[in-house]
């Protein structure tokens, strides 16, 4: 047996204590460890690989996870039933025989099979010393700049160090224990599994652990089937000391230092994943735990570096507080504009931490999920929940994080058209309310889950990518692919409404949903299910809109334009009620059963969309205003920022604030994750973008400058934030005015600059700089 080998260098490792000792950037940190409760634990990721780590002194514990550890094999769900009976679903929708279309559909359209199955943990890996005595000076940080989780503490007079990272660069998590008295590192390390799973030695390495397994897949009414494979592979490093293993533990005795490089994989891109953690803590453990520090810390503040936002304090004896202690002042109702920083920060730093190029796009829990059944299976929800996920990317200035959402796109255009061609008779691609790694995309969940609009709206944020960037490449190659797919199924979907019918002649969606709301029909009785939702209409003018103007752009298509041309001048329009002026959330002016619904589905065109703004559309502008007040300040962890958005479209930053205070006083956990409960991550990532939203906004052709500030930030500043058209936006501003800008432009074109009622206009180059004042004069 031997030991794998690994090359150390004290010098650089004292100076990475140093880096990490105590963070200058935005931080989490804590005077006690998580205890047993997940919710306290701190994320580290790379994208692919996730652990939470607890910050136990005498036995510690890294909860792992793998972005493809997933029960479930390949289905598209077509039911093929759906097809012969789709024309008299339409035709009960159409006759308000809502109840019996609903019956019907439920027993024709659903997937098969009719739910998909969860996202799971990799495992747990447990590092028990002795106990040898009450911690003291205790400490735990997540370094958010650095992408470092470190836990300080003495046991007696020996000071212990534990940092722990996820590399992108490496590919593995790293946890190095260092103390300050040779000799005094002690370690029992071992790996578990609620199931499925068994931990064992190596028999060729001394030091390795192997903690393999594999899912049982069990998809109702369907015989289980051998679902996954997966590994997770640990390495333990000593200086100096002896290492010995049996039983399915390694156990480090006596050492100077100890390094851990953790690896983990399924056979889930074919590969068997033995080989791909051998081959890859080989390359890690070929470096020396400096040269993989270096590397991580480089690789985190390339990308986390590019913003920095300051929205004043709450005073330095504040600011000194842990973070779960500033939690508790907000929750009492203090403010606290640092925390708030930090909390938008934490929304990138998550961002990064659960979608990198080449890994599974976030899902529910971006990567972090300790569950075997998680709720809603930590799965992709695509009626709002993973678009939410991605609003901070582009304008947050974390565009490659995006890409993991295009590559989940590319894989469902061939399940997509299946279940498009078997269910509805389309071409084009389709997806439902859900998805998993599987190219599930036919209808799950009962009938709220026929709800053919997911690929539609996904199709916006591959535009959206390009309108950032300019990067006309993507647009042609990648983006107008995926839009042009989304679009011909809603062209060959849209259904003129029959006379008799109040939008007789028009186009509309049949079946429909107004995501997950209900209504009451005349008769008294409630539905879900109908025909034409204001959201559809919503979601289609802009995929529509979008590809007409790619198809421009990239100069192609002039026969799919004129027909996405003369679907929009068909298509119904939107409704203002007669009874009160609100935004129609349905066709018809039905009469809501929860009008405090936590979804706000029929605002998608003030956001995510753009088709109404105050400018540009006030009577509908006034109208969703209404819509959204009569919706009220509650629903759950992630209505709340998506409100925000609404209001800072609305330019009113003292109601987005006012959400956000409630958001962040009630509704995260300690490590701030935010609690539906449990933890969703679309709350954190959307609030991120909310918040960049009241700052900056650039969807009006023009960079529009602190649209939506609210009183409680008069002085700050942000820098590095993205607008639409190739431009990256400073800001500082004083006693609630503008103080100055500084505008970088990646590309040649026009640039036109609001604020406050003012307008600049200048032609900007790509490469060059623009300073301007608080009244918008170029300086
Ligand atoms: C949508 C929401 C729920 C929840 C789920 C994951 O269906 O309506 O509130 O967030 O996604």
């Amino acid at each position: 047996m031997k030991n794998l080998k690994f090359s150390w260098c004290g010098v650089v490792a004292a100076l990475s204590v140093c880096l990490t000792a105590s963070a200058d950037g935005p931080s989490l940190w804590y005077r006690k460890p998580a205890d047993g409760n997940w919710t306290a634990a701190l994320p580290v990721g790379n994208g692919r690989l996730g652990a939470m780590v607890f910050g136990n002194t005498s036995k510690e514990q890294l909860q792992l996870n793998e972005d493809t550890v997933w029960e479930g094999y390949k289905r598209d769900g077509a039911n093929p039933a759906a097809l012969a009976a789709l024309p008299e679903i339409r035709r009960l929708l159409f006759a308000d025989k809502n109840e019996e279309a609903t019956a019907l559909a439920g027993k024709t359209m659903m997937g098969i099979p009719t739910r998909i199955k969860s996202y799971q943990p990799l495992g747990d890996l447990w590092l028990e010393a002795p106990d040898s005595g009450a911690p003291t000076d205790y400490r735990r940080e997540l370094d958010l700049d650095t992408g470092i989780a470190s836990v300080h503490y003495k046991i007696g007079d020996v000071s212990f160090t534990r940092e722990v990272f996820a590399s992108v660069p490496d590919d593995v998590i790293v946890v190095r224990i260092t103390s300050d008295k040779p000799g005094t590192i002690n370690e029992t390390l071992s790996m578990t599994r609620e199931r499925d799973a068994a931990c064992v030695n190596d028999p060729d390495a001394t030091n390795r652990l192997v903690l393999r397994g594999q899912l049982t897949v069990e998809y109702a009414g369907q015989p289980p089937a051998p679902g996954m494979k997966f590994e997770a592979e640990v390495i333990a490093l000593p200086s100096g000391g002896k290492i010995s293993g049996s039983g399915g533990k390694l156990v480090v005795e006596g050492a100077n230092s100890l390094v851990l490089l953790v690896a983990g994989a399924t056979d889930y891109r074919g590969t068997d994943p033995d080989d791909l953690c051998r081959a890859t803590l080989a390359k890690a453990a070929a470096k020396s735990y400096d040269t993989l520090l270096a590397a991580q810390v480089a690789d985190q503040k390339r990308l986390f570096e590019r913003v920095s936002l300051d929205l004043g304090s709450a005073g330095p004896e504040v600011e000194q507080l842990p973070t779960d202690e500033r939690l508790g002042r907000v929750e009492g109702g203090q403010s606290d504009p640092g925390l708030l920083a930090t909390y938008f920060q934490y929304g990138r730093y998550l961002l990064m931490g659960s979608s990198r190029p080449g890994t599974m796009p976030a899902n529910l829990q971006g990567i972090w999920n300790d569950q075997i059944k998680a709720a809603w299976n930590s799965d992709y929800h695509l009626n709002i929940n993973i678009q939410m996920n991605y609003w901070p990317a582009e304008v947050c200035n974390l565009a490659e994080c995006h890409e993991p959402l295009f590559d989940l796109m590319d894989s469902l255009v061939g399940p997509g058209g299946h279940v498009a061609q078997v269910e509805y008779g389309c071409r084009g691609w389709v997806a439902h309310h859900l998805t998993d790694p599987f190219g599930f995309a036919g209808p799950a969940d009962g009938v709220q889950g026929i709800w053919p609009m997911g690929a539609a709206w996904l199709a916006q944020h591959p535009y959206e990518h390009y309108l950032f960037s300019g990067d006309k490449e993507f647009l042609a190659k990648r983006a107008y692919p995926l839009m042009k797919g989304a679009a011909r199924f809603i062209l060959d979907f849209l259904v003129e409404a029959p006379p008799g019918t109040p939008m007789a002649g028009k186009l509309v969606t049949a079946p429909s949903h107004s995501p997950e709301n209900k209504f009451y029909l005349a008769d008294g009785k409630q539905s879900a299910f109908t025909y034409g939702a204001t959201m559809d209409l919503e979601i289609i003018h802009d995929l529509l809109s979008n590809c007409i103007d790619a198809s421009k752009t990239l100069n192609t298509d002039a026969a799919f334009r004129e027909e996405c041309e003369s679907a929009l001048m068909r298509l119904a329009p939107l409704q203002i009620s007669k009874k009160d002026g609100r935004l129609q959330e349905w066709i018809e002016d039905y009469k809501d059963v929860d009008p405090r619904h936590r979804h706000t589905s029929h605002l998608f065109a003030v956001y995510p969309g753009h088709e109404i703004t105050p400018e540009g559309t006030p009577e509908l502008a006034e109208a969703a205003k209404k819509a959204l007040e009569s919706r009220g300040n509650g629903g759950t962890e992630w209505s709340k920022p998506w409100r925000m958005c609404f209001w800072a479209r609305f330019h009113d930053g003292n109601r987005a604030y006012a959400l956000l205070t409630d958001e962040a006083s009630s509704f995260l956990y300690p490590n701030l994750f935010n609690r539906y409960p449990p933890f969703q991550i679309d709350g954190n990532l959307a609030s991120t973008a909310a918040i960049a939203e009241m700052l900056l906004q650039s969807h009006m052709n023009s960079i529009d400058i602190l649209p939506a500030l609210p009183d409680a930030w008069p002085t700050g500043s942000v820098s590095g934030l993205r607008a639409r058209g190739g431009f990256t936006v400073d800001m500082q501003w004083k006693d609630g005015k503008l103080a100055g800008a500084t505008i970088r432009s990646s590309l040649d074109g026009p640039c036109k600059v609001r604020y406050a009622g003012k307008t600049v206009e200048f032609p900007a180059a790509a490469g060059k700089s623009y300073r301007l004042d608080g009244n918008l004069r170029v300086i």
